[in-house]
């Protein structure tokens, strides 16, 4: 298949361009590369050392053979978009592209105008692309477990059987976000339905947990295909922050009581959960919603596992439970389900003390470049 990554210069979309790639479809990338320059906005990096977009494709293409066409160019730009898709022919939409940590959406007035006009504008800009140059093209939208919030019922896979005064529906579930970031999933999630409504488009919203590891086969290749990590307050996520924490020997910053409870899951799943979605495409007018995580754990649990494996490795650390700087639930129920990716074929890598351990000795190589003013969290909801 023709497949387009947007966003694959980022954590989730270069090492899916690669495994795509590698297992014989031809790929091409679209970044604006703004990633990278948040983490100057930031002062931050990526707690492993990057190569430019340029440097990892040709990289690619020596160790393989196989050519990843790049371009640099924003999907809020729709002159450019519409090129790419002209010239690309996709079969295949990966929509990563978006500004995607919730502390970002969550600094000020500015950030969170910023994220739902790149996020919200830009998916528009995608749907009015597919309509207007591939209308037979698959979008495969990321979207958040996050949009569902944590209601105090089961979370099905994008729509729930209601009854209502003697009538019944399926409608879409119930979305609550904690966010202007997960706010901006369920407005694409809407846009995309009705999309998909009055053009026929064909679409897969992934919702997405909590992403963990770095690395997958294909990354590990070379140093220059390596994949970023984030580990600072505001694009670090809980279980890697856990782990980066270790290796410097910080407190693990657990937010509040720690009863947070999300889906997770491991990047290699990520990159066949997409594969598993490109090959079973939706139908013509289809909105496909699939719940992407393998399992679910509460912050303080992953803390808890963290540690563990840390003191086992000869590293001290403790738990602290830090105020909570966001606005949320810290103990709640949490049920959701996840079976059809399952059902399609996807068979979980699932998290034990060697994943743990492995991630541990990848971070522990460069923890030196850990800016530890980073590390707390800085941006409150409040
Ligand atoms: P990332 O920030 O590492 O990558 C996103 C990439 O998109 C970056 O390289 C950035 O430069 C690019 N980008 C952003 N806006 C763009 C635009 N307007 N035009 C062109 N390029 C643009 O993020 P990630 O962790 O790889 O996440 C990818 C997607 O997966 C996001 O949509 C995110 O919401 C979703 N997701 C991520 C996680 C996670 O744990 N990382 C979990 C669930 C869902
Ligand atoms: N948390 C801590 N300590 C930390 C960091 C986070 O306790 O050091 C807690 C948060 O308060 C929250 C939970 O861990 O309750 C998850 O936070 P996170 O930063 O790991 O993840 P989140 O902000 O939800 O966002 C991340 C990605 C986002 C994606 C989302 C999937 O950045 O792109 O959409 O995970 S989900 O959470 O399922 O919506």
């Amino acid at each position: 298949m023709r497949i387009i990554v947007a966003g694959g210069d980022g954590f989730c979309g270069w090492p899916t361009a690669l495994y795509l790639s590698k297992r014989g479809h031809d790929v091409a990338i679209i970044d604006n590369m703004i990633r990278r320059e948040m983490d100057n906005e930031l002062h931050s990096n990526s707690l492993t050392p990057i190569a430019s977009l340029e440097e990892r494709a040709a990289k690619w293409e020596e160790l393989t053979g196989k050519e990843i066409r790049t371009y640099d160019g924003d999907l809020n730009h729709y002159d450019f978009l519409r090129q790419v898709l002209k010239t690309e022919q996709p079969d295949a939409f990966v929509h990563f592209a978006e500004q995607r940590s919730a502390p970002y959406s969550m600094i000020d007035r500015e950030h969170a105008v910023f994220t739902q006009t790149n996020n919200v504008a830009g998916n528009l800009n995608v749907l009015y692309g597919i309509k207007e140059i591939v209308p037979d093209c698959h979008l495969i939208k990321l979207g958040t477990m996050g949009e569902y919030g944590t209601p105090n019922i089961p979370i099905e896979e994008g729509y729930i059987e209601i009854e209502h005064k003697g009538r019944k529906d399926v409608l879409p579930y119930p979305k609550q976000p904690g966010s202007f970031y997960h706010l901006s999933k369920v407005h694409d999630s809407h846009n995309i339905t009705f999309a998909c409504k009055i053009w026929g488009i064909r679409a897969t919203d992934l919702n997405q947990g909590v992403v963990y590891g770095l690395e997958t086969e294909e990354t590990k290749m070379d140093p220059l295909l390596t994949n970023r990590l984030d580990y600072d307050g505001v694009f670090g996520t809980a279980f890697n922050r856990f782990i980066i924490q270790a290796a410097i020997g910080h407190d693990l910053t657990v937010y509040g009581k720690g009863g947070q409870t999300r889906g997770f899951l491991n990047i290699e799943d990520t990159v066949r959960c997409i594969e598993i979605a490109a090959e079973n495409p939706a139908d013509k007018g289809e909105f496909r919603v699939f719940n992407q995580f393998t399992e679910e754990f509460s912050v303080g649990d992953l803390a808890e596992k963290v540690k563990k494996v840390a003191h086992e490795e000869g590293f001290e650390t403790d738990i602290a439970h830090l105020e909570n700087p966001r606005v949320e639930l810290e103990e709640h129920f949490f049920q959701a389900e996840n079976t059809k990716l399952r059902d399609l074929g996807l068979e979980p890598h699932l998290l034990d003390d060697n994943v743990i351990r492995e991630i541990l000795h990848t971070v522990v190589q460069h923890k030196d470049r850990v800016i530890k003013e980073n590390v707390m969290p800085q941006v409150s909801w409040k």
